[in-house]
């Protein structure tokens, strides 16, 4: 009775957790098909008690699917993800390929459902297309949207510390790989990126654009813009790369155009879906990356007045989410149980 699904990128990092969100969240498909590129084809996966073979990924393997789960890169959306919609599939892409196309809903499940309230599976004949936001917006988002619709964000800065699964399962290797040299006091091998990364950090690898900013960061800019549907609200941000795992951290400042107290902003937080405040200052325990890792929920604290700003029209907040979880795969799963 649930819906033929597909997952686009299975033997990658987030593909591997579409499925342990799947099975965690009972997802009620009908039937599952696992597909990645020509090199992984073949594959063996258990998977819910049955035996899954890796089937290469062509425009074929999409006859009969309701739903395709898409995490394989740029490319492979940009080349398949169309086809699929063609067939009458209803494509969920965690890739950034069409995350700014006007026609392409951009949806976190909490802050902006209304965006894809025309798109369900039933009496669908056509397909459709969901984007699934970059991981730092989605987490920044999780936290600033519900201060947002209270008090209404005029200008947001966001400074990012983003894990090595970010960039994929091989940067989480290397970055184990070099933390291991360092400390037998080798020289460091760096593959994925071209310089060291254990006991480092730096900018974000991601290519920067003639006005200075990395891709990652002109993201967050252009996204939140969408999903808040707000051309104007004024966005900047700094994207690093640090050596963690799984969970990013951001540093979020933000100003209003009503005033809003801490203790009120503590309250809708308390309140908001998916997020957990931990803000104990007496202890000085704040969120941690460690702490999110593998959680659903992203976790906010360090919230206090903006002492540069006047009359409560100023926030710094501290946020921290699991990258591969609520930040790609969780999501996506969400925006999925959303067309049932
Ligand atoms: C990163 N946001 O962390 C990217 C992954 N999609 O590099």
């Amino acid at each position: 009775d649930g819906p033929a699904l597909a997952v686009v990128g299975v033997t990658g990092a987030v593909g591997q957790e579409f499925l342990r969100v799947l099975s965690d969240r009972d997802f009620p498909y009908r039937n599952l098909r696992l597909l990645a590129s020509r090199r992984s084809a073949g594959r063996r996966i258990e998977f819910e008690g049955r035996e899954y073979v890796v089937e290469e990924l062509r425009e074929e393997s999409f006859a009969g699917v309701d739903v395709a789960l898409f995490s394989a890169g740029g490319s492979v959306s940009r080349e398949m993800g169309p086809a699929a919609v063609e067939r009458g599939v209803v494509v969920v892409d965690n890739s950034s390929a069409f995350r700014m196309d006007p026609g392409v809903p951009l949806v976190i499940p909490e802050v902006n459902p209304d965006a894809m309230t025309h798109i369900r599976l039933a009496g669908r004949a056509k397909g459709a297309l969901i984007a699934n936001p970059n991981c730092s917006t989605i987490i920044c988002l999780m936290a600033a949207t519900p201060l947002h619709r209270h008090a209404k964000v005029v200008r947001m800065v966001v400074s990012t510390y983003q894990a090595a699964s970010g960039a994929g399962a091989a940067a989480m290797e290397e970055l184990e790989e070099q933390t291991r040299e360092v400390l037998d006091g080798k020289q460091p091998t760096c593959k994925i990126f071209k310089q060291q990364y254990a006991f480092n950090l730096f900018s974000h690898n991601a290519p920067v654009l003639s006005n200075g900013y990395n891709e990652e960061e002109m993201k967050l800019v252009k996204e939140t813009r969408k999903i808040w549907n707000d051309k104007d609200v004024k966005v900047t941000a700094t994207c690093i790369r640090v050596p963690v795992m799984r969970a990013h951290a951001e540093s979020v400042n933000l100003q209003f155009e009503k005033p809003l107290d801490e203790e009120t902003a503590r309250q809708i937080l308390k309140g908001a879906a998916g997020v957990v405040v931990i803000d104990d200052r007496a202890s000085n325990h704040f969120p941690t990356p460690l702490e999110v890792s593998n959680k659903d929920h992203v976790a906010i604290g360090r919230i206090r007045p903006d002492l540069s700003q006047e009359g409560n029209l100023g926030l710094d907040i501290f946020v921290c989410g699991d990258q591969i979880r609520k930040g790609a795969a969780l999501n996506a799963v969400q925006i999925a149980e959303m067309l049932l």
